[in-house]
Parts: C-alpha cells; sequence; structure tokens
C-alpha cells in the first residue's frame, strides 16, 4: 500500500485579486505535493477559497454588487493565477460551494448537542479585517487590533460560544506529545504564552449584525463565524459526513496519511488552538504538522493590496516563463522565513542558477556527446576516471538528502542539494578536461565514462527539480533523449540507465538574462502593479 500525503493551503479570501505572496504558499504547497507524488506516494493537494464574512460584504456593498457575485469575480482571478502557475491540486474548495455549507451545519449541530457550543451574549471587540474577537485586556490602545492595528468594532448581541476553556489542558499535552506539530518551535511558545497560559476564553462562533455567512440551523438570524466555517474546510473538501468520504477516510482517518497544513504567521492562532479543538469536538484525529511560512516582502513592508505594493505574478510568467517564476519562489527565500522580492535577486537567481549552473552542464554535456560521440550516450561504466566514484557518491547522497529535506518540508534546502550536484558536475568537467582526453585514442574510456556520467547527473538533476521546472524538466528530458514516462523517479541511482539514448540539442533552456534590461523592467511592472487578469 502506498503511503499517503495531504497538504493545504490556507483558503484565501477573495477580497481583493491575489498578488505573488499568495502564489508563494501555493507553489511551495503544489512543489512539496508534486514531489511526494514523483516519490510514488498517494497525495491529496486542497487550496481554495474563504468567501464569507463581514469584510468580503462590506467590499461587495462598497463595488455595488451582491457577495455571491463579487466573489465569482474573484474566484476566476484565483482561478486564472493557479492555472498559469501551473498548480495542480487535487481539489479547489469555495467555502460557498453547497456540499461545504450543508456539512458546516451538521458539524455545528454536532458540537451544539455535545455541549461543546452554547448560547449566550457577546460584549466586545470585533476586528473586521481580522474576523477576530478580542477581549478588553488583548486590545491596543485606541481601540485598535492587535495584530493589524486597524480601528475595533463593539459588539453587543446574542451569540453561541465555543467552550474553549476546557480544551487548554489537552491541547498543551498535545504540542507535549507531538514536537513536530507547530513549526518552527518559535512559533509554538508564542502560542503557549500569549494565548494558552493567560487563559482561553470562550470564542464566538456565530454572528447577528450580518448575513453573509453559513445559517445557524437551530437559530434564526444568526450566521456561523467564518473561522468555524473556514478550517473545517480541510475536511469538508474530503468529504467528511457526505456520501462519497473515501478521500476523508483515506486522507484524514487513516493514520499512515500524513496531514500537513501551510499557512502564513498571521494565521497560526487559529490553526493551532482552535482547529485541534474543533477536531476534538468533532473526535477526529489532528494534523500532523501546522508549517508556518514567511512572509514575501517588498522594500517597504508587507506586500498587500491595500498598500498597492504588491506585485502580480502575471508580468513575470509573461516574461520570464513559469518554471522561472517558481524557481524564484522556491529558492529564494528559505521556507518558513520572510524575504524580501527584488528585482535584482530574481534575475540573479535565473542567471546563476538556471542559465548558468543548469543550462551550462545541459548544453556542454549535450555539445559534447554529439561532437565526440554523434549523439549516443556512451554505456555507463562505474570508476573509469579517477574523479567518477565521488561523483557517484555524490549522486546517491544528494537523492537522501533532497527526500530527507523535501520530507522535513524544507523544499528550498533539497533544491540547493540539486544545485550543489550540478555545481559539482561542472566541476567533473573541469577535472577531467573531456577536451583532452578527445585528443587521446587510448583515453577513449575515459571520455566514455565523462559523458555517461555528466548525461546521468542531468537525468537525476532533471528529474528531481521536475517539481519546480514542471515544462523545462521536459524539454531537459528531450536533450537527453528521454521521454518523459522513461524518466522514471525509481531509475535516479540506476547508472547506465541512459545507455544507447541519443541526445537532441535542443533550444537553451533559460538563456541568460541582461541584467540591467531586465531590472529596468521589473522596476517597471512594479511601479505599476496593475493586476492583470489572465487571458
Ligand atoms: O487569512 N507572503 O486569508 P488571506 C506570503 N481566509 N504569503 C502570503 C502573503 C505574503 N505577502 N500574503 C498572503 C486568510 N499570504 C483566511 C485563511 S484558512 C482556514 C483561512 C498567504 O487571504 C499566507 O499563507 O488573508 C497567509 O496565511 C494567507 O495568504 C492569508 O490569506
Amino acid at each position: 500500500m502506498s503511503k499517503k500525503f495531504y497538504i493545504t493551503t490556507p483558503i484565501y479570501y477573495p477580497s481583493a485579486a491575489p498578488h505573488l505572496g499568495h502564489a508563494y504558499c501555493t507553489t511551495m504547497c503544489d512543489i512539496l505535493s508534486r514531489s511526494k507524488k514523483m516519490r510514488g506516494y498517494e497525495t491529496f493537494f486542497l487550496t481554495g477559497l474563504d468567501e464569507h464574512g463581514e469584510k468580503i460584504q462590506k467590499n461587495a456593498e462598497a463595488a455595488g454588487i451582491t457577495p455571491q457575485e463579487f466573489v465569482d469575480t474573484i474566484a476566476e482571478r484565483f482561478l486564472s493565477l493557479w492555472k498559469a502557475m501551473e498548480i495542480q491540486n487535487d481539489k479547489f474548495i469555495r467555502t460557498t460551494d453547497a456540499y461545504h455549507v450543508a456539512t458546516v451545519q451538521k458539524i455545528f449541530s454536532k458540537m451544539l448537542e455535545r455541549g461543546d457550543i452554547y448560547l449566550s451574549s457577546y460584549s466586545g471587540w470585533y476586528c473586521v479585517h481580522e474576523e477576530s474577537y478580542w477581549t478588553e485586556t488583548q486590545i491596543e490602545e485606541g481601540n485598535l487590533c492587535p495584530e493589524c492595528h486597524r480601528p475595533l468594532e463593539r459588539k453587543d448581541e446574542p451569540a453561541y460560544f465555543y467552550r474553549c476553556s476546557q480544551f487548554a489542558d489537552k491541547l498543551l499535552a498535545y504540542y507535549e506529545s507531538h514536537p513536530g506539530f507547530i513549526i518552527p518551535e518559535a512559533r509554538k511558545n508564542e502560542m503557549v504564552n500569549t494565548f494558552i497560559k493567560p487563559g482561553l476564553t470562550d470564542l464566538c462562533v456565530t454572528r447577528t449584525s450580518f448575513d453573509w455567512g453559513i445559517p445557524v440551523k437551530e437559530a434564526e438570524g444568526h450566521v456561523i463565524y467564518v473561522w468555524l466555517d473556514a478550517l473545517t474546510n480541510y475536511i469538508t473538501a474530503l468529504g467528511y459526513l457526505q456520501e462519497d468520504d473515501s478521500n476523508f477516510k483515506k486522507f484524514w482517518e487513516d493514520p499512515e496519511s500524513e496531514v500537513v497544513h501551510v499557512i502564513g504567521a498571521d494565521i497560526t492562532r487559529f490553526h493551532t488552538i482552535y482547529w485541534p479543538m474543533f477536531l476534538d469536538s468533532l473526535g477526529l484525529r489532528k494534523p500532523d504538522r501546522v508549517f508556518v511560512h514567511g512572509l514575501m516582502m517588498m522594500k517597504d513592508g508587507k506586500m498587500s493590496k491595500s498598500k498597492g505594493n504588491a506585485i502580480s505574478a502575471y508580468p513575470l510568467i509573461e516574461r520570464y516563463g513559469v518554471d522561472a517564476v517558481r524557481y524564484y519562489l522556491a529558492t529564494e527565500i528559505p521556507f518558513g522565513e520572510n524575504g524580501v522580492f527584488t528585482p535584482e535577486q530574481f534575475v540573479l537567481r535565473i542567471n546563476q542558477d538556471l542559465a548558468n549552473n543548469l543550462g551550462n552542464l545541459l548544453n556542454r554535456t549535450v555539445s559534447m556527446i554529439g561532437k565526440y560521440f554523434q549523439g549516443n550516450i556512451p554505456s555507463f561504466v562505474s570508476n573509469v576516471t579517477q574523479f567518477d566514484g565521488d561523483l557517484e557518491a555524490m549522486v546517491e547522497k544528494t537523492v537522501r538528502a533532497y527526500e530527507a529535506h523535501m520530507d522535513d518540508l524544507m523544499p528550498t534546502q533539497a533544491t540547493a542539494d540539486v544545485m550543489e550536484l550540478v555545481n559539482r558536475a561542472n566541476k567533473y568537467i573541469e577535472e577531467t578536461a573531456p577536451w583532452a582526453l578527445a585528443k587521446d585514442e587510448s583515453k577513449k574510456a575515459e571520455l566514455e565514462s565523462v559523458m555517461a556520467h555528466l548525461a546521468h547527473v542531468l537525468y537525476v538533476a532533471g528529474k528531481l527539480l521536475s517539481p519546480i521546472l514542471v515544462k523545462k524538466s521536459e524539454a531537459l528530458f528531450a536533450q537527453l533523449g528521454l521521454g518523459l514516462e522513461e524518466a522514471s523517479y525509481d531509475d535516479l541511482l540506476k547508472f547506465g540507465k541512459l545507455n544507447g539514448h541519443v541526445v537532441n540539442k535542443g533550444e537553451q533552456l533559460f538563456p541568460r538574462l541582461d541584467a540591467s534590461v531586465e531590472e529596468a523592467a521589473i522596476k517597471a511592472l512594479m511601479a505599476a502593479p496593475k493586476e492583470k487578469a489572465a487571458a
């Protein structure tokens, strides 16, 4: 039976068009999902939209359309972006989908029946932007939101509450017994010290002051709090409490399935405190890991539509191709840390890693095999030159390190492993000097060995990078005379796999960019960050 892997992005608010920050999170999850799938895991990758709540209702009113029309328009933009970014999600959930609405109502009823939810009244502060409730002691001076520092609204209304207090000890025990539950560790300490230790107040889980939400069946006029609605998407999308719940059984209930939520730091509290509690109420297992990734910032701070500093992914994809953008996102910022988008770094990454390191290795190898062996990749023999053994060992080491890093949700590091191998192979060309070997007939075996080793390294690198370079990896295999099916993961350590294949000199995978021209072009895009919808 194959191993299973379930990975999710946050479901984004369709309050404005998506920017490179959203693309960042979704692309990283796509890379992790594809890398597991490539290794034979059964995977399920979920993304989607969080369409209810007061913020959406207010935005729609401001635009003079209904909330449904509003979210429908923006949903199209998210879908177009995921298509352009070559995102291979298994499902796209929208919380206005009928199955989700019906299931959330069932979930609410279950919690009510168990007594985990009770009716009372809410009197306190609410942040519309964060869709968050705050107590008197949590708010900032001037009645501002402690999270986004915007003015809070005073609320006094009858409401249902979720009994959080009873779960605090269980939660701490879960953190203790599952050391890798929240990554990075610092986030866990923040949750424990800031929210759990001071005492968890019961959470208000319904609203009556607006109606753009899932109605509570038991009480007219109440809609379910957007976070209770949103968090449960991770199980409703799998079919929980629905007729066909096969994916739920396979990817959630099966203890063999690894469940990973990837989120931004701003929503850690909801995923590591409230979500495990809700799951407790439902008697369900908790996710294995909540991975908190960093933010993609601009020089003047967090990328956001309201600041007007967000850069769209489209013009970058149009100009440099989707693989260059995916590669930049995967490698520029170690996953888990914050990073800043700059045109200089974008161009440098593509030039250094893709045009120079990988591109050169491919061009030189294919050209030499063409020149010295009429395009036929020579048969692989181990340890012919004094440098072969080292390169073979490095191939094995790279595959192991890559798998370990991907398993640890470190795709940036996994990519660096591959690039080190590519670098090493370029050095191997200098060490073995094939142009000199070619002049000496007695060195033919060595020349054959060098070409066979280089071709194999390119196959390995192309395969390991294929979750990122989803199009160019195919072009790379074609230059090695390998069909897509043939370039299988299982054969990476089968040296000799390419024996007898015939190379095809193709176009450069990543032409070298003129840095000053391209930096200026990207700066122009940043100065006018107009959303350009996909055709
Ligand atoms: O919080 N850099 O939705 P949201 C990197 N609906 N990632 C970024 C980013 C940036 N500049 N900007 C946004 C919500 N993100 C809720 C989630 S989940 C049940 C409900 C990513 O549209 C990051 O992953 O505000 C962040 O957590 C998410 O978008 C927030 O999206």
